[in-house]
């Protein structure tokens, strides 16, 4: 099934007309509305009236993670204060986070790019699904939740945490669909062993997966367990949320809905486009967003678009799976973490040296987290019980901050290895293989 033909399967020429036009209008809006991008352009020599069809992109500058912290909180905001409706956030390194707004047009798009992914994973009026992304500021929970409502389907807000009472639901309601992060789906199988719940007892047929990286071998490890379909989701809160793109029942490659979110590869050292088929960072400009529109906004995730067409039917171009990302943010559990943020922490303790490792582990499929850090020698003596209280003195700011509990090691004075030049203080072994 395909939730909207008419937008899912036109011809590439009738969608580049419709880009076109919708870049056109995007620029004049942009230029009139948010002093940023007027700056920006004029700084460029680009005047609205340069940009007459959707290649004329490139002539456009970039957009960055860095352009929204230095515009906090609604610097880049487009329309009035009175037009918006729904605002999320998400984490960023100074403790600032990034702060995305919606228009009621916004949120009903949202829906609609929802409901396209759903209705890919074979969900519809009659099913019942489950969303196990979390409510609140992450635009996971909420960005699934009215998708499902918008197709018909009933809409279970399970929200992540309480998994026994969840695993319960999903079987006695008899829930065909779930949407979670893959490492919450490997979770949720554990407890349903505790249980002694099988995957025999439950009905799902899908499960929406995304909000972190996961591989082939993942994916056929939660299909197994679970006994369920996955279909992986992208996105961003910048861009959208959950639903920018969205795999099929090929499950091979993501549908990228781009008469809303347009597509580009860039090389992220020379800036310069890549050709289909070529691996770089993903970057998109929203072509239909009135509250936050973003022009290149640089994704940083990297990925490439596939040339061809999908058996399915779909014509909207296909991005492969992420495999990392271009900077140094780490995806733990779903959620976005800087190494800067723990830096922060530590250095904002006296007791600690600036010295310090970030380890991340995948244990039973789920992410760990270790922060090793060098106490001051002054304040280091293993005996008194003072390097407990440190110990959890770090641990519960490092929560407060990242909102992600770690595994807190206090490090003797020296321990940890000096860098001669370039440091590498985070150690990522997720194998992602
Ligand atoms: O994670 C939105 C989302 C929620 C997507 C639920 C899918 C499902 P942010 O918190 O802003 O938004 O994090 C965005 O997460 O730039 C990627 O690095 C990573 N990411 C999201 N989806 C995928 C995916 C949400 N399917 C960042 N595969 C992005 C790999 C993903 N990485």
């Amino acid at each position: 099934m395909i939730w909207n033909p008419s937008k899912e399967t036109m011809s590439r020429e009738q969608m580049r007309m419709i880009q076109s036009r919708r870049l056109v209008k995007l620029v004049k809006y942009v230029y009139t509305n948010v002093p940023f991008y007027r700056h920006k352009m004029q700084e460029a020599s680009v005047d609205p009236g340069d940009i007459q069809n959707i290649d004329d992109i490139v002539k456009l500058p970039f957009t960055t993670k860095q352009d929204l912290r230095d515009n906090y909180p609604y610097g880049l905001q487009a329309a009035p204060m009175s037009e918006i409706v729904r605002v999320h956030a998400s984490s960023g390194t100074t403790g600032k986070p990034t702060i995305v707004t919606y228009t009621r047009h916004d949120l009903e798009v949202w829906a609609e790019c929802l409901s396209r992914a759903l209705t890919a994973a074979g969900m519809g009026r009659g099913d019942t699904f489950s969303v196990a992304y979390g409510y609140g500021l992450f635009t996971g929970g909420l960005g699934a939740h009215y998708g499902v409502e918008n197709i018909g389907a009933a809409v279970l807000p399970a929200s992540t945490g309480g998994s026994e009472k969840h695993i319960r639901l999903l079987r006695d309601l008899k829930a065909t669909g779930i949407a979670a992060t893959p490492s919450y789906m490997l979770y949720l199988s554990e407890q349903m062993k505790k249980l002694g719940i099988s995957r025999d007892e439950l009905s799902l047929r899908a499960a929406v997966c995304g909000a972190e990286p996961y591989t082939e071998n993942m994916r056929q490890e939660i299909q197994n367990r679970m006994g369920v379909k996955v279909f992986n989701i992208y996105g961003l809160s910048e861009i959208m949320g959950p639903g920018v793109s969205y795999e099929c029942d090929e499950q091979h490659g993501s549908h990228i809905s781009e008469d809303h979110f347009y597509p580009e590869i860039i090389n992220p050292v020379t800036l310069e486009r890549q050709p289909l088929g070529t691996e770089g960072e993903l970057v998109f400009t929203t072509l239909t967003k009135a509250g936050l529109p973003l022009i290149r906004y640089r994704t940083r995730d990297i990925s490439s678009l596939m040339p061809g067409t999908c058996p399915c039917g779909r014509t909207n171009v296909r991005m492969t799976p992420i495999v990392g990302r271009s900077d140094d943010m780490l995806v733990i559990r779903g959620i976005n973490v800087f190494p800067s943020q723990i830096e922060d922490v530590i250095l904002g303790l006296p007791q600690f040296e600036p010295f310090y490792l970030i380890v991340v582990n995948r244990v039973n499929h789920l992410d760990t987290l270790e922060v090793q850090a060098e106490v001051h020698k002054e304040y280091y003596n293993p005996k008194n019980g003072e390097m407990e209280r440190l110990q959890k003195l770090l641990a519960s700011k490092i929560q407060s901050v990242i909102s992600i509990k770690a595994d807190v090691k206090i490090m003797a004075p020296g321990s940890i290895e000096r860098a001669q030049g370039k440091s590498s203080r985070v150690v990522d072994n997720r194998k992602l293989s």
